[in-house]
């Protein structure tokens, strides 16, 4: 007797939703690696995220976005745009909010998620809604009334709540999205975890060391870029040259710290993750320069965009 297996499933997971709401956080703990950077403050993530989950019967292509919100200013309008983009290829929407948050401000909730409605217009869409971060709730009775709201809002989506933390909840979403994906084989290798350079990634993990080391405000003035990066062929070891880019002399200042502390914090914990990304040995070499205005350069940003190796983007 023969048993003809399931068709494997393949398709664009996007994954929008306001700043904040675990959108990354939500990324890496379902590929079980860290692709996307984290940080307790909104507005970390300023590109699209690919990553890449590859299994037996399906391989789910996230791409996490920047927070959707009302943006001032050209580096966040172009943020937001690239959240807006990601959906024109998606073949499913996962919307994410912060279910605590909502329990505790309901009336956040229309706000923050106004501007989100247009991504359920497409109705031949699968639309999920992922409603995270629910270990922060002791009562579980609290979530009722987002359930209520999200199911007015976003009539005919189903709505999951879970935890990106404990990853409660992720093994029933991910079954759900896995069966909405369309019959296709599979568009990457299966080891490959995301489309993006190294060299981003790289840079991205400088910037989240930065908003773990640097005072509140600073870091959404800095922007990182590798400007060499160099293999030594016998060894293997890779060194690093980056620059940290500032607004302003002050926040050079800022940035080094006293005695250099700051920028001594942010390289050693960079480096030590750069390596576990890189799997061997590297040298990082960082650089603080001050370029004026650089977030309303408009060739400067793009010059910082990744090539994200997705065909039509
Ligand atoms: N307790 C708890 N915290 C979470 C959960 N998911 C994310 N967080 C925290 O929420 C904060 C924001 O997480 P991110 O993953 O950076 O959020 P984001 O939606 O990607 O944010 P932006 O990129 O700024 O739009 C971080 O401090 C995370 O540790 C969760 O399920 N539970
Ligand atoms: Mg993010």
């Amino acid at each position: 007797m023969s048993t003809t297996l399931p068709p494997f499933k393949c398709g664009l997971v996007a994954l929008i939703g306001p700043p904040n709401a675990g959108k990354s956080t939500f990324l890496n703990k379902c590929l079980g690696r860290k692709v996307a950077i984290v940080s307790p403050l909104p507005q970390t993530t300023r590109n699209r995220i690919t990553g890449i989950l590859s299994e037996k019967d399906a391989q789910v292509i996230f791409v996490d976005t920047p927070g959707i919100h009302k943006p001032r200013g050209k580096m966040n309008r172009a943020m937001v745009h690239s959240a807006w983009q990601s959906l024109e290829s998606a073949d499913v929407v996962g919307i994410i909010i912060d279910a605590d948050l909502y329990a505790r401000h309901p009336d956040f909730f229309a706000n923050d998620t106004a501007s989100l409605h247009g991504a359920t217009t497409d109705a031949t869409r699968p639309v999920f809604i992922i409603a995270n971060k629910v270990d922060l709730l002791g009562d579980k009775s609290r979530l009722l009334p987002l359930l209520e709201a999200a199911d007015s809002t976003w009539p005919g989506a189903e709505i999951f709540p879970v935890s990106s933390a404990s990853g409660e909840g992720l093994p029933q979403l991910l079954a759900a999205i896995k069966n909405a994906l369309p019959e296709s084989p599979p568009l990457f290798p299966e080891d490959m975890l995301s489309t993006l350079p190294l060299r981003f990634m790289a840079a991205e993990i400088i910037r989240e060391k930065l908003f773990l080391f640097l005072r509140q405000e600073l870091p959404y003035s800095t922007a990182v870029d590798i400007e060499a990066w160099e293999e030594d062929a016998k060894s293997g070891h890779v060194t690093i040259h980056a620059v940290i880019y500032v607004a302003k002399s002050t926040h050079k200042a800022m940035v080094i710290g006293h005695a250099g502390r700051n920028i001594k914090q942010v390289g050693q914990s960079a480096r030590k993750e750069i390596m576990e990304l890189l799997g061997r040995k590297a040298h990082l070499q960082l650089w603080v320069k001050i370029k004026e205005n650089w977030a309303d350069d408009h060739a400067f940003l793009h010059s910082l965009e990744p090539a994200t190796g997705m065909p039509g983007w």
